[in-house]
Order: structure tokens, then sequence, then C-alpha cells
């Protein structure tokens, strides 16, 4: 497959702030884009029809808003797409890519996910956000893939499509894009997910679960992370929040030879042994209820401990639709001693994405590989220790509830969404980790923003506090959310100068989000200033000592400009080259 830009994206990053989200558009095929105007081919068929999209996208008001567009070019074949401003949002600015060939999502490969991969790698730090559209057939085993192929995620990857195609007069389409491009572009939930029929769904938890209902899409064992409403609801408790300290990634080797084995009554030993042979490496075995299975047929059994002996990971999941293996049962554990590895609650699809995606990291010995699998790595299954258990007592919210004369649990949730983020500033504020840590105990979350949409994250950078920085990033603080003003938390360690802020930041896979203009106008004057601990806090962030301002001057011609001291200035001009910039530019 290769990626053709629709809309043109040149220079895009220049328009991402405070007013605007930047959302790159990955159109991969699906009945969302296709067109069954071509009656001969197939009777009646749907097919997907190339370069289609975005000249009928800009004909829709609700999707593309031309007089605002011209800001951008007066020439409407350089215009992104720009939605007209939503209630309480931002300006959406997308841009659409297309696959080509476009794709029925039945005939996608590991190939095509990898490319989805690289492409986002490729576009990461050019776009707020990506909404990828795909075919329903197979989303749920591309959104689970990417989940686990996305290392350390810190911005919203969402996937949508549609059950009739965007064009036509009853389509769920247009609400599916729609709703996530608003999703996309207004909320940092950085997860890989789907949006479909007002939900949006942990991709890594969901099932195509209809193939005739618009809302085609199930999340059996854990509920949307946001629902739109008259209002957009999101449940933050439930937003994966990656642990560790590491830099977005991607990792493309999947491995193919894994599959799903469902048993029945009286499957034969001649079937499962057939299944198991080499180059099988990986399999989902799909039991009955709790996962149970044949124990008392030994022929089984010892076909699955010659397979789990000679190094083939089986993974236990239920063919139920909703709920998760147990321990609780005799037969189950009997599978256990076999060397099958319980999935708890995970989808089939999650299971399989997982299991190509652990035996594709070929530096990992046996042991971690088949460790990692019944490990929660990106919330794609419930882990033993239910989350409600290690809350410790807080008892400032209780004393608030009890003046407030609060009871209902409703009413509690309310009262904590209000007043955590002003707590959790404070602490940050103070880079107090105790109270950081007994706030979050207390079911508080690093994604709350006091009402500039300033997350802890923010305050203990611009404060410079290291050792609350790293709790907050290692306990799942958001990297890239920008505040009212644009900001991430790199802009405020660098408008403060700590550099070694700057440096944990960078660690963590922070990039600069100002626009590039604007960090070229605050180059120019970190240089008038003579400021070289600015300079070197902007050298530390990554900045391109070339970038231009406004005007395209950049540091270097602004130190020509200057006539002040000519000694200072050279050394100025060689600062400035040390750190990449060129006399040419
Ligand atoms: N066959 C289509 C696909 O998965 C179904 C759809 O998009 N609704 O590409």
């Amino acid at each position: 497959m290769r990626l053709a830009e629709t809309t043109n994206s040149e220079n895009i990053e220049r328009f991402g702030d405070e007013e605007h989200s930047l959302v790159m558009v990955i159109y991969t095929g699906g009945v969302i884009g296709m067109s069954n105007s071509d009656l001969d081919s197939i009777e009646g068929a749907y097919s997907p029809e190339p370069n289609f999209l975005v000249p009928e996208l800009r004909k829709l008001p609700i999707f593309h808003d031309p007089s605002y567009a011209v800001h951008f070019s007066d020439d409407e074949k350089e215009q992104p797409l720009v939605m007209p401003r939503q209630k309480d949002g931002k300006r959406i600015v997308y841009c659409v890519f297309e696959y080509e060939p476009l794709l029925d999502s039945s005939n996608m490969t590991y190939d095509d996910y990898a490319r989805l991969a690289t492409d986002i790698q490729d576009n990461y730090s050019r776009f707020d956000a990506f909404v990828v559209l795909h075919g329903t057939d197979t989303m749920a085993f591309t959104a689970s893939a990417l989940s686990f192929m996305l290392e350390n995620l810190g911005k919203p990857v969402i996937l949508t499509g549609s059950q009739i195609p965007i064009f036509e007069a009853r389509s769920d389409g247009r609400d599916n894009f729609l709703g996530a491009l608003i999703m996309a572009g207004n909320h940092n939930i950085p997860e890989v997910t789907i949006h479909f029929d007002n939900v949006l769904l942990r991709g890594n938890r969901s099932t195509k679960a209809n193939a005739e209902s618009f809302d085609a899409f199930k999340s059996p064992n854990l509920e949307p992370l946001a629902k739109m409403e008259i209002n957009i609801i999101i449940n933050w408790e439930a937003v994966y929040r990656r642990p560790g300290l590491h830099k977005f990634q991607v990792h493309t080797n999947m491995c193919p030879n894994v599959g799903v084995l469902r048993l029945f009554p009286s499957i034969t030993e001649a079937t499962v042994r057939a299944f198991l042979q080499p180059p099988m490496q990986g399999v989902v075995l799909q039991t009955y209820g709790a996962g149970n299975g044949p124990a008392a047929r030994q022929d089984l059994m010892n076909v699955l401990k010659e397979a789990s002996d000679r190094g083939t990971i089986i993974v236990n999941c239920t063919q139920c639709s909703r709920g998760a293996v147990s321990a609780l049962y005799s037969v189950g554990k009997e599978l256990e001693q076999t060397g099958v590895i319980p999935g708890s609650d995970m989808t089939v699809e999650a299971a399989l994405m997982k299991l190509s995606y652990v035996l594709g990291k070929d530096d990992l010995p046996l042991k971690t590989k088949r460790k990692l699998m019944g490990v929660n790595l990106r919330g794609e299954m419930t882990s033993a220790i239910k989350r409600e258990e290690s809350y410790l007592h807080f008892s400032l919210i209780d004393k608030l509830a009890e003046t407030m004369r609060l009871s209902s649990s409703e009413e509690m949730h309310i009262l904590r969404e209000a007043v955590y983020p002003y707590l959790l500033c404070a602490a940050a504020r103070e880079g107090n980790v105790d109270s950081l840590t007994k706030l979050r105990d207390a079911g508080a979350h690093f994604f709350m923003g006091d009402y500039d949409g300033r997350t802890p994250l923010h305050i203990a950078s611009s404060e410079g506090h290291l050792p609350a920085m790293r709790y907050l990033l290692s306990h799942g603080a958001p990297v890239h959310t920008r505040d009212r003003y644009g900001h991430c938390a790199l802009d405020d360690a660098v408008r403060f100068n700590h550099h070694d802020a700057i440096k944990l930041l960078k660690e963590a896979g922070a990039h600069l989000m100002l626009p590039p203009a604007k960090q070229g106008m605050m180059l120019c004057c970190a240089v008038a200033t003579n400021d070289e601990n600015a300079l070197e806090s902007w050298h530390l962030a990554g900045v391109d000592f070339n970038q231009g301002d406004y005007d395209g001057r950049t540091a270097l011609h602004l130190v020509g400009d200057c006539a002040a001291v000519a000694e200072q200035d050279e050394l100025k001009v060689k600062y400035l080259m040390s750190k990449g910039a060129r006399p040419d530019v």
C-alpha cells in the first residue's frame, strides 16, 4: 500500500496552537468511502473509489468551512480541510492521506498494520491526533494490533468506519467520522480506540458484534471510554495510563504463525495435533465458560502439553462474549498444568494480536514471552488485583462531601472531578510526591487539568520539580496535552529554563508543540537579549536553529543585524553554528 496525500499538509505544523487541533486522517478503505456507481463491475456491489472522499467532504459544511479555509491558502487545492468551530472546542484542521489501493478490510494483512504504524510514526510530531478510516470487518483486529505495535503512545489514534457509505442519505458514516474527529481534536485520550455509533471503545477490548446494526462494535468487558451524548462524557478513570518513562516507538515485526482453535465437544485428538504442528508458534485456545476444557480427555491434554513443551505459547480465552477465564473450576486448573496460559478477559482479537506482537520480539527469551502473555500490556486485560482494592482511604474528599452533605456516588464523582484537578495542581506546584501519590490512590488521575487545561505535569515542569515529574510520567501523565494557550509540558520547561526537566521530558518522548514560527521568534528573542540559558533550553528541547520567525528571519539573521559588540556576536555565531544553524538559510 502507498500513502497518497489528498489534501496539502505542507507546513501544517504552523497552525497547531491554542485555536486549532491538527488531525491526520489515514483512509485505508472500507465501506465508509465506497460507492456503488460502477454497477457494471459486480452487480450492485460497493467498491472503494480512489480520490473520491476529499472532493465530496469539501462540499459538506459539517466537514469543511471554506470561508475559514482561505486563511490557509487562496488556492482550494492547497487548503487542508477545516471543520466549523465546535461549541467549547477547538477548530479541527485535518489532512487526508489515502492508501493506494484502498482496501476492503477483509483483505488487510500484517503488512498493512506495519504500514499504518510507520505512517503514524513518520507524522507523529506533525499532528495532535490520528484518525484511521477503516473497514468494519477487521477493524477490531487492526485496532488490537496497533495498540501493541504503537509502543508508549502519547496521542489519540481513533479508528472508525461505517455500515453504509458516507455519501448515502442514510449513512452512519458522517456521525462516526465527525465524532472521531471531534474526539481526536479535543480530548487527548492517548490510546488506540474505535469510535462507532457515538461511543469510544478501547480498540483492544472491542469486537465486531453485529453485521447489520449501526452499533456494530461491543466492548464486552470494559465500559466505553467516552459517550457522545448531549454532552461528551469521558470516563477518565478508565483511560489507560501507560507506565514508565519511555518514548513513543513502533514495533512492526509481527509473528504470522499464530491461530485460533475453538474447542467443541468431541473434537478429535488428530485435529488438535494437526493444528498445533510447527510452524505454529502461538495459539488462542477458545475454551468453554470460565476457561474450562475437557480435562478428562487425556489424549487432548497430552497434545496440549507436548505443544507447550516444544515452545508453542497457548493462551486460554473464553468462547463466551463476556467474562473471563477463572481459576474457580478444576478443569481450568488442569488446562493450566499443560502449560496453557490464562488469558483473563481478553477478546480473541486482542489475544491473537498480542501473541503475534510478543512472538515478534525476537530478542526476548521464551520464558519472558510467556510471562508477557499473562500481563496487562495496553489495557487489553483485567489484572488480577482490582484497582478499587489498591485505593487508600483519602479523607479530604470524604470530609468535603460530609460538609456539603453529598450522598450519592454520582454527586461524589462530580465533586472529585471538580476538586481533584486543583489539589493535583497544588501538589505538583510544590513538587509534593507524597500528596500526588495519596491523590492518585484516592482515585485522581493525571489527565485532569485546571480551568486553563493545565495538567499536573504542566505545573511540575514549569517549576522544574524533577521527582514529581518522574512520578507523574511513570504513572501515566499525558506528555503531549496542550493547555488552553497551546503549550505542552515541554514548552513550559523551556519557557522557565529547567534544563533537567527538559531532558526528562525528552526521555519520555515529548516534542515541542509551539508553532514553528513562534519557536523561531523566541529563538530570535533569546539571541537579541543574549539569553544563553534560553538558547541552551531550546537546544535541549530539540529546536531547529534554522527555524525562522513569522518573517522567515532566523537567529543567525538577528546576530547579523545587531551591531553590538563584535566579539560577543562572533561567539553567538559560533554557538548557533555548533548547534546546526546554517548561514545560507
Ligand atoms: N467489508 C467492509 C470492510 O470491512 C465492511 C464495512 O466497512 N462496513 O471493509
